[in-house]
């Protein structure tokens, strides 16, 4: 681990604005028998002085998180499956529609983007450094390459297949530090039309509803619009669409081309125009992040531990990365939570990291029901509760604690 008082993009000094402490890896579901030798960071968020982009204090080097063990699956959701064919039906109708066009995906995962590329018969590439999750990809008939993307992996791209028309990253050019690196392929490998398309957790959002865990070690950057306009000029690119989307807790989806390629819509300076208006950037917004953070935490533990002494029994529900922020910040164990349920495989009979909580199959959630759940995948939230309609049905209450702890 590198400790760091710089910006990865420009070279300013961040100021740090929130400690979470010892935090351990969120994808590092640990066996019930080993969890001597489980790493820890620290972890801390600071923003750029200069141009203002939201960053970790400290870089976690990349092998430790993204290897073949990766568990996180991406086609678990089905709002995400359609959120992804939705896109690339998109993609394929405006920007994939010149003779032998190439899409490339950095983090393409198990394939839940590509496929309807694939599907369609266009040239794609996905670049996937997690083996497992990239081997499922490749048994949907997706062409993936087994690697981390950076420049000298987008200039072998480039020799061996040529521009491409779109390249896409969602939820993975924010866990990239290194990230003038993948800025320079881009620039590199995008034809002189094409437009390198990402989407990632909004920190404006995050702000807005205090959701303090999506900052783990795998979210290295907390973008805004302000600060990604910044970064795009340094690489001579331009923002030049941002839209934002409802999924995982809120998200913006940025759009950059060739600087003076596009026109940018009106849409990058009404967002840009609200951050300002929320002074997003200023320490005194930063601080008040900071105490309701601080609130958050107080209030959940006071209503698990109320929970627990009147003898109510609460499970958790989705054992998320996100989760591990919660769990471990907040000091909650199996004393307070005495399992999560979740579907994803991998994770099913080992322990939360740092917090080790037991992780069972979703079918564990009824043998009975608990009086109340905790339901650490709220970005699921409407897909879940309509799945596990019968719980709420038995008389069992969900707890929620984004944008405040409540119980519904
Ligand atoms: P979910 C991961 O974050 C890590 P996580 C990563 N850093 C990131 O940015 C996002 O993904 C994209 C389970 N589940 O999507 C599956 C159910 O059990 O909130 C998952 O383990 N039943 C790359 O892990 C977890 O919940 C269900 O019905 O915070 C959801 O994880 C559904 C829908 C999910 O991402
Ligand atoms: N796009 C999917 C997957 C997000 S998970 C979705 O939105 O659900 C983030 C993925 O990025 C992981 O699968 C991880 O292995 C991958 N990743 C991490 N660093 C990368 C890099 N340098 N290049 C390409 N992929 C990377
Ligand atoms: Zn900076």
């Amino acid at each position: 681990m590198s400790a760091t008082s710089r910006c990865r993009v420009c070279a300013g000094s961040l100021a740090e604005f929130f400690d979470f402490g010892r935090q351990p890896l969120s994808d590092a579901f640990v066996r019930p028998d080993d969890f001597a030798d489980e790493f820890f960071v620290r972890l801390a968020v600071g923003i750029c002085e200069s141009c203002t982009m939201v960053q970790l204090m400290e870089e976690i080097p990349r092998d430790r998180m993204f290897h073949e063990d990766y568990p996180y699956v991406s086609s678990g959701s089905a709002v995400m499956r359609a959120h992804f064919e939705k896109l690339a039906r998109r993609l394929l109708a405006t920007e994939l529609t010149g003779e032998d066009p190439f899409v490339v995906e950095l983090g393409c995962n198990d394939g839940v983007m590509l496929k309807a590329i694939a599907d369609a018969g266009v040239r794609h590439l996905g670049v996937e450094p997690s083996g497992g999750v990239a081997e499922m990809a490749h048994a949907k008939g997706i062409r993936v390459r087994k690697d981390f993307f950076e420049e000298t992996t987008a200039r072998d791209i480039l020799a061996t297949d040529g521009r491409a028309d779109v390249i896409y990253a969602a939820n993975t050019l924010c866990h990239i530090p290194y990230i003038e690196s993948i800025l320079r392929g881009v620039t590199a490998l995008l034809a002189p039309t094409g437009v390198f398309v990402f989407e990632d957790p909004y920190f404006s959002e995050i702000v807005e509803r205090t959701s303090f865990d999506q900052i783990y070690d795998e979210h290295f950057y907390f973008f805004t619009v302000r600060a990604v306009q910044a970064m795009a000029a340094r690489f001579d690119l331009e923002l030049v669409d941002v839209e934002r989307l409802p999924v995982h807790g809120g998200e913006v989806r940025y759009t950059l081309a060739h600087a003076g390629a596009r026109t940018p819509t009106a849409a990058v300076a009404e967002l840009l125009a609200d951050e300002n208006k929320r002074n997003l950037a200023a320490m005194p917004t930063l601080k008040g992040f900071a105490r309701n953070v601080e609130r958050i935490r107080d209030d959940l533990v006071a209503l698990l531990r109320d929970l627990r002494d009147d003898g109510k029994r609460v499970v958790g529900y989705g054992a998320t990365a996100k989760s591990a922020t919660v769990t471990n910040y907040c000091g909650i164990g199996p004393e307070l939570v005495p399992f999560v349920c979740d579907t994803t495989v991998a994770k099913q009979g080992k322990l939360t990291p740092g917090s080790h909580i037991p992780v069972r199959e979703p079918s564990a959630f009824a043998e009975p029901y608990p009086d109340y759940a905790l339901l650490f995948a709220w970005n699921h939230a409407e897909e879940i509760m309509a799945k596990e309609r019968a719980f709420r049905e038995a008389g069992g209450k969900w707890i929620l604690y984004v944008p405040e702890v409540h119980v519904v």
